[in-house]
């Protein structure tokens, strides 16, 4: 698929030295990952969000909510990181400074091969006491749920509805947003705070917006950039475009 790119985009991209991204569940979508919020093939499409992701929905019922979460954790780890995941790790290694915020919980930016990766909403990969907090490493296979020393329930360690965001990830996606000369927010409805206010302050401290998204989001109207399509797509054209750019000048 080509899409257009304009030029003034990527020589913007050529001078910066400074970058911030955001991803959601549409960049994972091309490595089979559904994502919330797609009409027919989102996850809220067919489960409900008040059940599965809210502390209330744990504390009614630990073992659909556990066994929900464990039946995502197998099919993260059946798949493989897409050509967009691929691009953003070789994005990485171009900038003085590059902060990729995910608000994914799969790890496919890490396998990809990218490493300043902040997790705004946790990772299925860890559990934790939903009393004491504390991280349990393995997950334990024996129960549904497990429960940990202190006899509470373990669940995953990622941010559901209603709960924080772990302080020092916020605090350096603010930092990453506020300071960057452009944001890229991509796969992403934007429709989750505070994710969604970052693209925001980068737009109110001066940076260029650019979305990546098939879709029209609450982003869109904010930016100066739109580029309609797929991840997958767009993103390795966006990097060798950068590259052929940078080799021989604007
Ligand atoms: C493609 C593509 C392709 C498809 N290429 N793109 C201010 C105003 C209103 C409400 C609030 C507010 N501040 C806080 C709230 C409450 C709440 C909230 O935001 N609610 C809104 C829904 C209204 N936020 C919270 O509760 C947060 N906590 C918090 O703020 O604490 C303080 C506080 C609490 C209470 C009140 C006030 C303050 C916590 C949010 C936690 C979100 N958790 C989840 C689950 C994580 C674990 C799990 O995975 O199970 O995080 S919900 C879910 O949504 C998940 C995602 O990370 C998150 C965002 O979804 P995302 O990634 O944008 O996915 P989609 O599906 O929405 O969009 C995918 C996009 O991809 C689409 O646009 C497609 O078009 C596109 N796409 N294919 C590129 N190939």
């Amino acid at each position: 698929m080509s899409i257009v790119i304009p030029q003034e985009l990527i020589e913007r991209l050529a001078a910066a030295r400074r970058v911030a991204v955001l991803t959601g569940a549409g960049i994972s979508a091309e490595s089979g990952i559904p994502t919330f919020r797609d009409a027919l093939t989102g996850l809220w499409a067919n489960y409900d969000p008040q059940e599965l992701a809210t502390p209330e929905g744990f504390a009614r019922n630990p073992k659909l909510v556990w066994e929900w979460y464990a039946e995502r954790r197998a099919r993260i780890a059946g798949v493989a990181p897409n050509p967009g995941h691929i691009a953003l790790a070789a994005l990485e290694k171009r900038f003085e400074r590059f902060t990729l915020v995910t608000q994914n919980i799969d790890s496919l930016h890490q396998r990809a091969g990218s490493r300043e990766v902040v997790e705004l909403h946790g990772n299925i990969a860890r559990v934790k006491c939903s009393v004491e907090q504390t991280v349990a490493s393995p997950i334990p296979q024996d129960d549904s749920p497990p429960r940990c020393h202190c006899g509470a329930y373990l669940r995953p360690d990622v941010v559901w509805f209603g709960e924080m965001l772990p302080a020092d990830a916020l605090a350096r996606a603010e930092e990453a947003a506020e300071h960057c000369e452009v944001f890229l927010s991509i796969g992403t409805s934007a429709q989750v705070y505070p994710a969604a206010e970052l693209p925001l302050r980068a737009l109110s401290a001066g940076a260029t917006v650019v979305e990546i998204n098939p879709e029209r989001t609450a982003l869109t109207r904010h930016t100066q950039f739109s580029l309609q399509g797929p991840a997958g797509a767009i993103l390795p054209q966006l990097l060798a475009r950068l590259e052929a750019t940078c080799r021989t000048g604007p």
